[in-house]
């Protein structure tokens, strides 16, 4: 039987992602932990956030844990069970709800299955995995593989000294991809899920690599393996969430969402990355509007997940050229489009960082110490340094900094129901001449909310259409904008405006 994903009684509304390594280190050995994450809730709070997605904390021989050795474990460098259950709770007191990531695609090469797999043929382990003689690889010819966004593995078949077949690992030979045709495997995913939704108590889980469960040449299986996925969610904890990374473009995103809560918006990240970087829009909320009739159509209650960047991509400060009025239109337009935004650690303080990954993944910077006992120093930073960024404590009282910029943007879309509807979203292009503007209403029946975005360097002034003429009242304007004598609005380069309807007179006030 079909079931539908359930939703949460409350969906959060701004979410977090934590690369756990790099956040706050708690005992001194320089590696982000749990407890230095429980430790700033109270920022996140203060912040504004509802969700915190955590990179994976199971035990794992990496640096950045996608590649599991126990499902059932905390990786003793980020803590220990009790530290994971205390967060876990702080977090609730907090009203902050918590996504693990959930890596059902691949294990390690040093997990027990993986171990007993590569023993030999007979082991009953074996078809946990993928495995091919190299004539028959050939035979088939999926020796080869196009690199995708998410993976240059370009031979996916890895071998073992002596053993006269291959291994299937997709991403790389370290991650030996699982074989969902196993029925013991299934019931293994099934006792992973029951315990971390029912026994441990987290609040949902964030699915990674959720196109590759099945490869290349048996995609067509993704789909039946999700409906899979979502029956044991729906009979473990109706309710938990559901946020899948599936890489690609919207119309293959779509049909995930027949049995996943939301998916990640990764056309909507490169369009924001691109049009900030040109200064000129390409459509992107008819593009919105459109993508949002593919996913309703299969699921009415969807979740838009939307982001700048994640821990996989450039850092949108490094996408603007450190250029601190674009990072705060980066924002602007994150934070006013509809959907449930996820802000990666660190960005609201500005940071920097390109490929390879490491540098995307950098210390947060807490405050002016060098040896701040806070700051995580797993490895030496290239691109946020005291140097490059003004740390959150001297942020946090600048009135202009980036930090307050979010926080602010954060406080409104909250407080503003146009803002924060995420189901059904309610956005409507306001067609605009000029293609350095991007101009749209979060549509409201009492409350609509106008936004308009100068993506160029010169002042803009804008006459707003016949029929919008009645936002009249400024909601949030980044830098201040005022009205010239001929009634345009004055919008400075890089500047997002926020208009609200004037409130009209009641019967009873004429
Ligand atoms: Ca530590
Ligand atoms: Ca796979």
């Amino acid at each position: 039987m079909l079931m539908r994903p359930v939703l949460p009684k409350f969906i959060p509304r701004v979410c977090y992602e934590i690369f756990v390594r790099s956040f706050c280190d708690s005992n001194g050995d320089g590696i982000g932990d749990l407890n230095g994450i429980t430790s700033r809730l109270d920022y996140l709070s203060d912040l504004g956030i509802e969700c915190i997605w955590l990179t994976p904390i199971h035990p794992s021989p990496s640096y950045h844990k996608y590649d599991p050795v126990d499902y059932y474990a905390i990786e003793p460098e980020f803590g220990t069970m009790a530290d994971f259950k205390r967060l876990l709770s702080e977090a609730r007191k907090r009203n902050i709800a918590v996504y693990l990531d959930l890596i059902v695609n691949h294990t390690s090469t040093y997990h027990p299955w993986f171990v007993e797999a590569s023993k030999g043929k007979d082991n009953p382990y074996r078809n946990f995995y993928w495995w091919l003689p190299p004539a028959k690889i050939e035979e088939l010819g999926i020796a080869e593989r196009q690199t995708s966004d998410d993976s240059d593995e370009v031979y996916p078949w890895h071998e073992i000294p002596g053993d006269p077949e291959k291994y299937y690992g997709l991403f790389w030979k370290g991650m030996p991809d699982l074989n969902y045709d196993s029925e013991a495997l299934k019931k293994e995913l099934e006792k992973i899920i029951t315990f971390w939704l029912s026994e441990i108590g987290i609040d949902g889980f964030r699915l990674d690599a959720a196109r590759h469960i099945y490869p290349l040449w048996e995609s067509e299986k993704n789909l039946n393996f999700w409906a899979y996925f979502n029956q044991i969610v729906q009979k473990v904890k109706p309710g938990a969430y559901t946020v899948a990374e599936v890489w690609a473009s919207t119309y293959e995103v779509a049909p995930y969402l027949e049995n996943l809560n939301a998916t990640f918006h990764f056309d909507l990240s490169f369009a924001l990355q691109r049009i900030l970087i040109q200064g000129k829009d390409e459509n992107i909320i008819q593009q919105l509007i459109a993508s949002y009739q593919q996913f309703e159509a299969f699921n009415p209650e969807f979740v838009d997940a939307i982001m700048l960047t994640n821990h996989d991509q450039d850092r949108i400060g490094s996408v603007v050229s450190n250029n601190h009025e674009k990072m705060k239109l980066a924002a602007c337009l994150l934070l006013t489009l509809p959907g449930q935004p996820y802000i990666y650690y660190g960005e609201e303080i500005g940071m920097l960082g390109t490929k390879p990954d490491p540098y995307i993944r950098e210390p947060f910077l807490w405050s002016k110490r060098e040896d701040d006992p806070d700051k995580t120093n797993w490895q030496q930073a290239e691109f946020s340094t005291l140097k490059t960024i003004q740390p959150l404590s001297v942020q946090r009282t600048d009135p202009d900094s980036i930090y307050n910029h979010y926080k602010k943007l954060i406080a409104l879309r909250k407080s503003t129901p146009a803002l924060s509807q995420i189901i059904s979203p309610n956005l409507e292009e306001v067609e605009s001449l000029d293609d350095e503007i991007i101009a749209y209403v979060r549509t409201h029946p009492t409350e609509p909310v106008l936004i308009i975005h100068n993506l160029s360097v010169d002042t803009k002034f804008i006459d707003l259409p016949e029929s919008k003429k009645d936002f009249k009242k400024v909601l949030f304007s980044s830098p201040a904008t005022t009205v010239d004598a001929e009634g345009k609005w004055e919008l400075p380069a890089l500047g997002s405006l926020l208009l609200v309807k004037t409130p009209q007179k009641s019967p009873t006030d004429i």
